[in-house]
């Protein structure tokens, strides 16, 4: 080991950590990246590319072994989703949501909701969505009004949850029902196929970016669910549904770094290419000026993140502050950045024509869902004025 490695090997990655790294960013080289563009373009939904993810044990990758995942941590996670995202931010992001509702089961089911859902969603022969905002409840988390009431051995659902990623298209719905009083404490975690009888869903909404995945209401009709399918106890789901957006918040905060990383090294490369005025135009200082501010903001951003990320894999008490402070930061200073590259592309970053729109719109949405800026403002200013 080199001395210069040794002074700064308290921050640096670990070989397994590398690896893992190396082998997502190959996998999105040969898979993700050449058709990203066209599944962004024709809003196709790439199953395939998806269920090979599942092969290298991505789409469990904090479920535990006996379940039959990679049980790494939540910075192996990060690397992951960081990498697939060079490719496309949409993609990784759709893999991180199967990732934290097949977590949620594993981590509280019972033995037997494990048995019946984890084989195949480890394998990605059924996908699953993470069913938490109503269009009447969506920072107000805990407002949420879908009922289930029970009924024998089963609970009767009613009700309609709001932009649903994945929802028509995955087969299971990991999803936050009111069992009891009005609150947190009211709600419930249920998983809820899509073939249960009076399951439906709405038309697939037409976004900005996340072409790449449907997003669509779920509408609940009396829904006869099996009282084993409930995750945790009567009361615990919005807990559970926290704890999983602990995870989720990371993984979002790394797509928003590998998206801007993308873009960064597309402006790099494209400013030294282009020029004008006799030269490149990396050559005027304006130029290096804003490089140098983009990957400053970034290489900062991804140091706090991947701190956040350490934390959440060791339950550390401050974790979800620092999954916030992290998801607020990541996401903001990617869009940041992806925005800056495409000023540095001219009129060339607005066309279709090179990946920076893609990613400018894809990004846009990582501040807003997995809980909006202002609610991880919220998270932590709680925190930090907390008596
Ligand atoms: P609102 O809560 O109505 O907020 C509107 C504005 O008011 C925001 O700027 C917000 O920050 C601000 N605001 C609200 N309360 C406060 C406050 N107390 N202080 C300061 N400002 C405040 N949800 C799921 O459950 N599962 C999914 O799979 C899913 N996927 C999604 C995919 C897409 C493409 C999108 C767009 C959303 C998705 N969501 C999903 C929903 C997402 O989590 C919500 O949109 C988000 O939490 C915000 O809720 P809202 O849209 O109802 O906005
Ligand atoms: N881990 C464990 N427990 C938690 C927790 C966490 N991260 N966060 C909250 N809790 C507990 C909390 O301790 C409390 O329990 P107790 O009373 O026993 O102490 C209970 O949950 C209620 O918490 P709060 O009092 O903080 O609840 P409040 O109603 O004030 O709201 C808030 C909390 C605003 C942080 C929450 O509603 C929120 O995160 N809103 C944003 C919603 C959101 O993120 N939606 C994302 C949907 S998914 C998505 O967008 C996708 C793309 C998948």
């Amino acid at each position: 080991m080199t001395e210069e490695r040794f002074m700064t090997n308290q921050f640096d990655l670990t070989d397994d950590q590398r690896e893992i790294q190396e082998l997502a960013r190959r996998f999105t080289a040969d898979r993700i990246t050449p058709h990203a563009a066209e599944w962004d373009e024709k809003h196709i939904f790439p199953r395939d590319t998806i269920k090979a993810a599942a092969e290298l044990g991505f789409a469990a990758i904090y479920v535990s072994e006996e379940s039959g995942g990679i049980a790494l941590g939540r910075l192996e996670a990060a690397l992951i989703m960081e990498a697939m995202s060079y490719g496309c931010p949409s993609t990784s992001a759709f893999i991180s949501i199967h990732n934290m509702a097949a977590w949620m089961i594993d981590r509280f089911g019972s033995a037997a909701v494990k048995d019946r859902y984890l084989p195949d969603l480890v394998t990605m022969d059924r996908l699953a969505s993470y069913c938490l905002t109503e269009p009447g409840s969506g920072s107000d988390a805990a407002a949420l009004k879908t009922r289930a009431v029970r009924d024998g051995d089963d609970w009767i659902v009613t009700g309609s949850k709001q932009f649903i990623s994945g929802a028509g298209e995955n087969e299971v719905y990991v999803t936050m029902v009111r069992t009891g009083e009005d609150g947190p404490k009211g709600i419930s975690c249920l998983v809820i196929e899509k073939d249960m009888p009076g399951v439906s869903f709405g038309a697939n909404e037409k976004k900005l970016g996340w072409h790449s995945q449907p997003t669509r209401q779920v509408i609940f009709d009396g829904v006869r669910v099996p009282a084993a399918n409930m995750v945790g106890g009567e009361g615990e789901g919005f807990r559970i549904a926290m704890m999983g957006l602990d995870g989720g918040r990371l993984n979002i905060g790394a797509c928003s770094l590998g998206g801007a990383q993308r873009c960064l090294d597309e402006a790099i490369a494209y400013t030294r290419d282009r020029k004008q005025f006799g030269k490149p135009i990396a050559d005027f200082q304006n130029t290096q000026f804003m490089l140098a501010d983009m990957a400053t903001e970034l290489e900062a951003a991804r140091a706090l993140l991947y701190i956040a990320a350490a934390k959440v894999t060791a339950n550390a008490p401050d974790k979800t502050k620092f999954a916030a402070m992290a998801k607020r930061l990541a996401t903001d200073t990617g869009s940041s950045v992806v925005d800056r590259a495409l000023q540095l592309h001219g009129g060339y970053g607005y066309l279709q024509d090179y990946p920076i729109e893609r990613f400018w719109r894809d990004l846009r949405v990582h501040s807003i869902l997995e809980g909006t800026n202002q609610v991880m403002r919220m998270i932590v200013g709680r925190e930090l004025t907390r008596q």
